[in-house]
């Protein structure tokens, strides 16, 4: 898979990428990751990307024409799936639209920026609206990094033990159990006997009864969406 994410702010998206799971994957060439200065596709002397808003409202807007540009040129190299604009005013993003975009081959992520992008480049080049919850960040960059983490760890081979994104919270609309390591005995404070028991059945039920009751409990919306189904 390769996801292009254009920014004005290339630095915010260094770090994420370069640890852990998600530096692995791009070693592996599993997933490339590129990220793009918007700044370098300014059409103008001054190097400008934004400007005032037409009709007096405050704050800046990303101008079209350096997008457009940078756009253009991505979709001359290959076919994108998606071009994807993360927005405050987007669609919600939960486990089931990652587990969509984690299928495809080529993404475009465009990071909105102060007032946020010039409403013809949403109308013209933007196929999906992504927003990461409802509060406001002062940008999308941190909002691409969550979205580009949930995805990466869904492609196959990325994580060592096949079956563990399979059993993340949310993957079957349950909240996961908790997990334990050693020492068993922390100052009184004990591991459940069960899951020192060896019995995998055992375990697995105890597994499986816990995630339904922390659901009910922290979560009681999604286990009104799960008894209804
Ligand atoms: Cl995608 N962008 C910004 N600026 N704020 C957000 C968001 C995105 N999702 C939630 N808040």
């Amino acid at each position: 898979m390769r996801i292009d994410i254009i920014t004005c702010l290339p630095s915010l998206l260094v770090s994420p990428f370069a640890h852990s799971i998600l530096k692995r994957a791009q070693d592996k060439k599993i997933v490339e990751v590129i990220v793009h200065d918007l700044r370098d596709y300014a059409t103008d002397k001054h190097k400008k990307i934004d400007d005032y808003a037409f009709g007096g409202e405050a704050g800046m807007v990303l101008m079209i024409e350096p997008i457009a540009l940078l756009i253009n040129q991505l979709k001359k190299e290959r076919i994108y799936d998606e071009i994807i604009y993360m927005t405050p005013d987007g669609v919600q993003m939960n486990q089931n639209i990652v587990n969509q975009l984690s299928l495809l081959k080529n993404i475009i992520i465009l990071c909105g920026h102060y007032k946020g992008v010039d409403q013809r480049v949403r109308d013209i080049f933007i196929t999906k609206e992504i927003s990461i919850g409802d509060y406001v960040l002062s940008g999308g960059e941190l909002a691409a990094a969550v979205l580009t983490d949930a995805i990466i760890r869904l492609i196959p081979n990325v994580l060592s033990d096949e079956t563990s994104a399979l059993t993340d919270t949310f993957q079957d609309d349950l909240l996961a159990p908790p997990v334990y390591t050693r020492p068993a005995n922390f100052e009184g404070y004990q591991v459940p006997d069960v899951l020192l028991s060896g019995d995998h059945n055992k375990i697995s039920e105890w597994r499986e009864n816990i995630s339904m009751q922390r659901t009910k409990e922290k979560r009681p919306d999604l286990w009104e969406k799960i008894i209804k189904e």
